[in-house]
């Protein structure tokens, strides 16, 4: 249960021009989701990627789709093949191309049809650095990323790394859309408190949806 003052359940919050929060937009959704994210994992394990500049990521990751995001010391990319297995990703599960389609349309992008699903895994004291999502060859499609299990605060930034941030609670369930003219804003999830979540338990799941062909 939300604070009283808090918006209700299912609203609209605008981050920035073209980027929203649809609060609990997946939590009817999530047993689903969660299921299918077993399945994916099943196939694709949890790797934890190594940046260009030799560090592993604090975030565990892997994808499905016809396209993943991947890192290794020659840089960022996506790829169709899972450098690990030497084979194409899982497929994108319907409840994944369902859920990125219908958030994206309720977020006025119509017609959004991801090739890219990055999975994410949070484990208390995971992060992501200010980074953009700049390496999709179509800026004019959204992404949308879907909050499972434990909270998180995310920062959400300006054109410029530099510009202000400004910070918000993704609780389990939460939806945030983003594109137009805030596509290549910077953004950073702080460090993950310690907790347990009836869903996930430890953790904090992330899937982010893309156009990335
Ligand atoms: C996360 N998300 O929430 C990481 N990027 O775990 C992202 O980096 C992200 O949520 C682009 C658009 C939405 C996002
Ligand atoms: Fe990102």
């Amino acid at each position: 249960m939300r604070d009283l003052f808090a918006a209700e359940e299912g609203d609209a919050l605008p981050l920035a021009p073209g980027a929203v929060l649809l609060r609990d937009f997946a939590l009817a959704a999530a047993p689903e989701l969660l299921l299918a994210v077993v399945g994916v994992t099943a196939e694709a394990p949890w790797r934890h990627l190594e940046t260009p500049g030799g560090f592993g990521m604090s975030v565990a990751m892997t994808n499905c789709g016809a396209l993943g995001w991947v890192s290794d010391r020659t840089g960022y990319r996506y790829d169709a093949t899972d450098p690990l297995r030497g084979k194409p990703w899982p497929a994108l599960p319907d409840a994944f191309r369902e859920m990125a389609h219908d958030a994206a349309a309720a977020a006025g992008y119509g017609g959004f049809v991801p090739d890219a699903c990055l999975v994410n895994r949070y484990e208390p004291g995971a992060r992501l650095s200010l980074h953009q999502d700049r390496d999709e060859h179509d800026y004019g499609a959204p992404i949308v990323s879907v909050s499972l299990g434990l909270p998180v605060t995310f920062l959400f930034g300006g054109a410029a790394r530099v510009d202000k941030s400004r910070r918000v609670s993704l609780v389990h369930g939460d939806v945030v859309v983003w594109g137009g003219p805030s596509r290549l804003h910077h953004h950073a999830v702080l460090p993950l408190a310690d907790g347990e979540h009836p869903a996930t338990g430890r953790c904090r799941i992330n899937l982010t949806f893309r156009k990335a062909g």
